[in-house]
């Protein structure tokens, strides 16, 4: 069965449980406990090059690391990711944009509020938001346009951008400023299998 190893807040790891749930795939999770250190063990760096969960282990034992790397291989010859080599590259493009121009962003912020030090951190969290805010801008503005992010259908596109944008709120993005997010992160929410970050039974 497919292991997923991650933690229990983190949006990198709900892109992945969301893909995974919608595609009917079971698979057993690993939950660790970043606060205390888990992604050090060195049972745990032979799995994740990069020390940071979401990791895939897959049947033969092989891992992918990197939420759009497992999700690109999860959605392939799927509905959740064209065929159309053009498509295709749309799709990677808008997970590359999550990662480079929000992921940081939107998830630092969030952190540092849920460790209480939100105002020690100020200073870096206003640089966050210079970046970021002209980031969710041009989201909004391709959103006020389409239902969705590419070829007009629900897509690992979609999955990879919600993750943190929908938590952004959380790291204090005024999220009221983006109508068009707003009204995508509803349409996402509604898709059969969407799973909370937080599951009751786990809540
Ligand atoms: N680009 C990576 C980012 C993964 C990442 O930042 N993971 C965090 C949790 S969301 C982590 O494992 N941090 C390591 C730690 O806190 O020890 C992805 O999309 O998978």
């Amino acid at each position: 069965m497919l292991r997923l190893y991650d933690s229990r807040l983190s949006g990198n790891a709900w892109k992945v449980r969301i893909l995974l749930t919608q595609l009917g795939l079971p698979f057993e999770r690993v939950t660790l406990d970043l606060a205390k250190g888990a992604t050090a063990d060195p049972a745990f760096r032979a799995k994740s090059r990069f020390a940071r969960v979401p990791v895939l282990e897959l049947d033969d034992g092989r891992t992918i690391v990197e939420s759009a790397a497992i999700m690109l291989y999860l959605a392939e010859g799927t509905r959740f990711l064209p065929d159309d080599r053009f498509l295709r590259a749309e799709v990677t493009s808008w997970l590359t944009f999550e990662q480079a121009d929000l992921l940081r962003a939107l998830a630092l912020p969030r952190f540092y509020r849920m460790r209480g030090v939100a105002d020690q951190m100020a200073s870096r969290i206003a640089d966050f938001q210079e970046g970021a805010y002209p980031a969710l801008a041009k989201a909004d503005a391709w959103l006020s346009g389409h239902d969705w992010l590419v070829d007009d259908r629900y897509t690992i596109a979609d999955i990879g951008l919600f993750g943190y944008v929908s938590m952004a709120h959380q790291g204090g993005y005024e999220m009221e400023r983006f109508r068009s997010i707003a009204a995508w992160l509803a349409r996402v929410k509604a898709q059969p299998g969407w799973v909370p970050l937080v599951e009751e039974a786990d809540a």
